[in-house]
């Protein structure tokens, strides 16, 4: 489907795909359960893990009659797809799949998803209200370098573009020196990759002596596939003068396309005539209301070839209880700053790798590039992070390093309630990545 027709135009206030973004919310929550009706009965009819599920907690599909039933189906988890791998919780036909993703965890086998035409259409229309929420219109240059294949992020972005209208410039991750060459050759104005491989473009054009924000188009970033931080978007922002978008999804329920955020930054809008959120405490796995803080889980109201119902994303979120200045109705939730997969227990604190990155990069002085590390000394857990300071800075008086130091490590226990030692090193020596970036070496 191709919108080129309509509005090329950032005088078009609404674009004409975001119609559902600003649906009146009786209308919203009656669609999302007729959706959620259909949906239930393909999935009993057609995946036995989910029936066999049902019939032990004895609900049955027309147990459905309103939103709050979905409290009544089971949660499903990646363990289920790889339990299940590589095609038992498809809920269409072979002949009906047009085509797989996959995300392959640490170990084992891959999860695999499989989409029908019908899947990949809708997916689309998902990235292109994302594209949109950020402004993005036919008259931009997209460039897409999120990896393809496998992964959902360079073919999602890509197909929402297309879909816009853009010329789409499908280069795919790496190659810095390409990157950066068609970046301003091709009039790019619109960047889709990981905050973090971002950042490395700000630095690598750096060293060539190229200047974002003079020497090429650019307006816009797309960025997600990890978690990022507020005082992350500020450095990103103020070192190239384009807007930071946050993007998300995840391979379980399309890709990107989830959810994105609008030009007020007030969280992510949820496409949730697609997909719907509940937030869970993910101990008692209870629903709660909107405005708590736990794990995010999503039903897959549209989708064919792999549904999900009650999908545990492992994410941490809250759904924001008040409507976006915006307009839109459908919700936003905060953005995702942690995975509870990836919480640190650090001397018995709780601690996520984001709190630690807002409080290191309050410093105007430090760069946006670190690492922390933890290490275990008899009974002690240590935490050191490193992070990179420009040249001029190290080469600053001993006091002045000490200050600074003393100032990164009262920000960071002001919020973990941790002290850490803090390496100052020098710029382009800590890891970068071309996709998604681990910033975490836990030693013990
Ligand atoms: O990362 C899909 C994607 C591609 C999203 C491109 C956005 C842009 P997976 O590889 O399955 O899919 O990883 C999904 O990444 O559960 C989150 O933990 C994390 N994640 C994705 N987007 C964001 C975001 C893609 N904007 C997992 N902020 C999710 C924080 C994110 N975390």
């Amino acid at each position: 489907m191709f919108y080129q027709d309509c509005a090329n135009d950032e005088n078009t206030p609404v674009h004409p795909v975001s119609a559902p973004d600003y649906m009146p919310v009786e209308q919203l929550r009656a669609l999302q359960l007729h959706r959620l009706q259909g949906l239930v009965k393909q999935v009993y009819a057609n995946v036995p893990l989910t029936r066999k599920r049902m019939d032990e907690r004895g609900v049955k599909p027309e147990h459905i009659k309103t939103l709050k039933d979905i409290a009544l189906l089971p949660f499903s988890i990646k363990n289920d797809l790889r339990d299940e791998y590589p095609f038992g919780l498809f809920a269409s036909p072979m002949n009906d799949i047009v085509r797989f993703h996959c995300s392959s965890g640490t170990t084992g086998k891959p999860i695999v998803i499989g989409n029908t035409k019908n899947d990949i259409i809708l997916w689309q229309q998902a990235c292109m209200r994302a594209l949109a929420m950020c402004g993005v219109r036919s008259s931009d240059v997209l460039q897409v370098a999120y990896g393809y294949g496998l992964f959902t992020g360079g073919l999602g972005l890509h197909y929402g573009g297309e879909g816009i209208g853009c010329a789409v410039l499908p280069i795919s991750g790496g190659n810095t020196d390409r990157q950066l060459m068609m970046m301003q050759d091709m009039g790019v104005t619109v960047m889709a990759c990981t905050p973090s491989y971002f950042l490395h473009l700000i630095d690598e054009a750096h060293k060539r002596g190229i200047d974002i924000r003079k020497d090429t188009k650019l307006k816009h970033g797309i960025f997600g596939a990890e978690p990022w931080t507020e005082e992350m978007r500020t450095k990103i922002q103020d070192a190239t003068g384009i807007i930071a978008h946050d993007i998300y999804g995840l391979t379980e329920i399309c890709g990107p396309g989830v959810a994105n955020d609008c030009q007020y930054h007030n969280g992510l809008h949820i496409f949730e005539d697609h997909f719907y959120p509940e937030i869970i405490n993910p101990d008692t796995l209870e629903p709660l209301p909107d405005g708590e803080a736990g794990e995010l889980v999503f039903t897959t109201l549209t989708r064919t070839g792999t549904p999900m119902l009650r999908y545990r994303t492992r994410d941490i979120s809250r759904i924001n209880p008040k409507q976006c200045e915006c307009g839109r109705t459908i919700r936003t939730f905060e953005r995702v700053s942690a995975r509870s997969d990836d919480m640190l227990i650090i001397r018995g604190v709780n601690v996520f790798p984001s709190q630690i990155e807002a409080g290191l990069l309050k410093s105007d002085k430090v760069l946006p590039h670190y690492m922390i590390n933890i290490t275990r000394d008899g009974d002690l857990d240590k935490l050191e992070v490193q992070v990179e300071v420009t040249k001029e800075t190290l080469s600053d008086e001993i006091k002045a390093l000490e200050h600074l130091r003393a100032e990164i490590a009262h920000s960071i226990q002001r919020i973990i309630n941790i002290s850490a030692t803090i390496t100052l090193v020098e710029p382009n020596t800590l890891p970068r990545s071309e996709g998604k970036l681990n910033r975490v070496k836990d030693m013990r």
